[in-house]
């Protein structure tokens, strides 16, 4: 598969000799290892500190966040009232973690609570009207949106106006206006000033728990244990590993190689890990995967059935499950990876064209983002790899480093029938009787905007 492959290094600027020759004074480094450490922004002997030596202590107050106090306060009126409460999360692991997390930490608390992680193929990505209705059936009058909901404007109306609340914790840049939920945690909110926007979902998660934890004195130590959930995530959604994601990672790390949760386990054994020595790249590329796996083959809930098991047979059961469906996605995946390379291949304009996009209706819906991802790799052009669902053509889209592809989608949206993303990875679904207008217009979007910067000199 490996063809022409050739990759452009983008080199870091060197860092400013005066500030590089004063940081290796204080720290009495050398140069190079200064130059690095400037490089990344840390300048002085205390941020140095800081990055060498995470210190729980370094953690932001919760409160800091726009929205905490009204979020934690609903929730604790949910929990006196014996209110019923619903955890609403996404099926990948920044999703399932964030839910597991926050599930964790609230049982200790009540008992009328459930979790609802939504299809992915039948209800797609977010906050679906299908899970707000079951909410309603079932008498749930708070819903806490993880890792999703800050798009989620007239759904949150529509729940509202039926006597569901929601409380919304998620990292995506929300549009210009936001829902309508008794609170909203988005560190990139516009009007949050929390001083550290990269957290994940499940970060966000962990902030909610933290600042409940801190109102209601339970003290830290009696949440530190969640830590290795944060860790997972912080890992597998690839957010930066600086300033409070790195305290949170360490910490996290030290969690999972001294106690790790009984969900943890399986992962660890099946993925062949030395226990005690697991590291982020372990995350990264064992336990995220096989979590995902779960999402893909089957349902996300399982993944959080995993992940908030508390007895160790059961977890071993369900964990063997998972494995199975990652061994059956990883044969699936390399099948369809080379029948599209071949579909390629074949494709008379193939040498001329700056994108790829294929499409065949048989393909397994679970693995068209990774296959994706190999065409990308194959052949370094935006993809979009497709298959029929329901009657819809719908696929994943992986882009190049800077092209943004959200954007190239976004001006084909009157062919789509939904879409959604971000600069490197969007899903989409359209119209079979759209799809060749789709593919010529987003292969000319793609040649026009696409410039040789992007490109390799093959
Ligand atoms: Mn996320």
């Amino acid at each position: 598969m490996n063809v022409n492959m050739e990759r452009k290094w983008i080199v870091k600027e060197e860092g400013n000799p005066a500030e590089v020759r004063k940081l290796a004074q204080e720290l009495n480094v050398d140069h190079v290892l200064a130059n690095l450490l400037v490089k990344r922004g840390i300048k002085t002997f205390d941020q140095a500190k800081n990055f060498f030596r995470p210190d729980l202590s370094k953690l932001h107050d919760p409160f800091l966040m726009k929205d905490m106090d009204k979020a934690v306060e609903r929730l604790n009126k949910a929990i006196v009232n014996g209110e019923h409460i619903l955890i609403y999360g996404d099926y990948d692991v920044d999703g399932t973690t964030a839910v597991s997390l926050v599930y964790t930490f609230l049982r200790t608390l009540t008992d009328k609570l459930e979790y609802y992680i939504p299809d992915r193929y039948d209800e797609g990505y977010g906050i679906s009207y299908k899970g707000i209705d079951w909410a309603i059936e079932n008498k749930y009058t708070l819903v806490i949106s993880l890792d999703c909901g800050i798009k989620a404007v007239e759904k949150v109306e529509y729940a509202k106006e039926r006597g569901v609340d929601f409380i919304i914790c998620d990292h995506h840049l929300p549009d210009d206006q936001l829902p309508k939920a008794v609170a909203t945690l988005d560190p990139k909110r516009e009007d949050c000033t929390y001083p550290f926007d990269d957290l994940s979902g499940c970060g966000v998660g962990f902030k909610l728990v933290q600042g409940y934890a801190q109102k209601y004195n339970i003290p830290f130590e009696k949440i530190s244990h969640l830590l290795d959930l944060v860790v997972v995530s912080i890992a597998a959604d690839l957010v930066s590993v600086v300033d409070e994601n790195r305290v949170l990672a360490f910490y996290g790390l030290k969690q999972i190689n001294e106690a790790p949760r009984k969900g943890l386990l399986p992962m660890i054994k099946l993925s062949g890990l030395d226990k005690h020595k697991i590291s982020i790249d372990d995350i990264v590329f064992k336990i995220g995967p096989r979590i995902n796996a779960a999402g893909r083959m089957e349902s996300g809930r399982t993944a959080v059935d995993l992940l908030t098991c508390r007895r160790e047979d059961d977890a071993d059961k369900i964990g063997a499950t998972i494995n199975e469906h990652n061994n059956d996605r990883k044969n699936i995946d390399r099948e369809i990876t080379l029948e599209a390379i071949n579909m390629v291949k074949q494709s008379p304009d193939f040498d001329k064209r700056k994108s790829t996009v294929v499409y065949n209706s048989q393909w397994h819906k679970g693995v068209v983002g990774i296959v994706a991802s190999r065409l990308v790799e194959a052949y370094y052009k935006p993809t979009i790899v497709l298959t029929n669902s329901n009657g819809l053509v719908n696929g994943s889209a992986r882009s190049i480093p800077g092209f943004d592809l959200y954007e190239a989608i976004e001006a084909c949206s009157d062919l789509l029938v939904n879409f959604g993303g971000h600069m490197y990875a969007a899903g989409l679904t359209l119209k079979e009787e759209n799809l060749q207008e789709f593919s010529d217009r987003f292969e000319s979007i793609v040649a026009e905007k696409i410039t040789k910067r992007f490109l390799l000199q093959l």
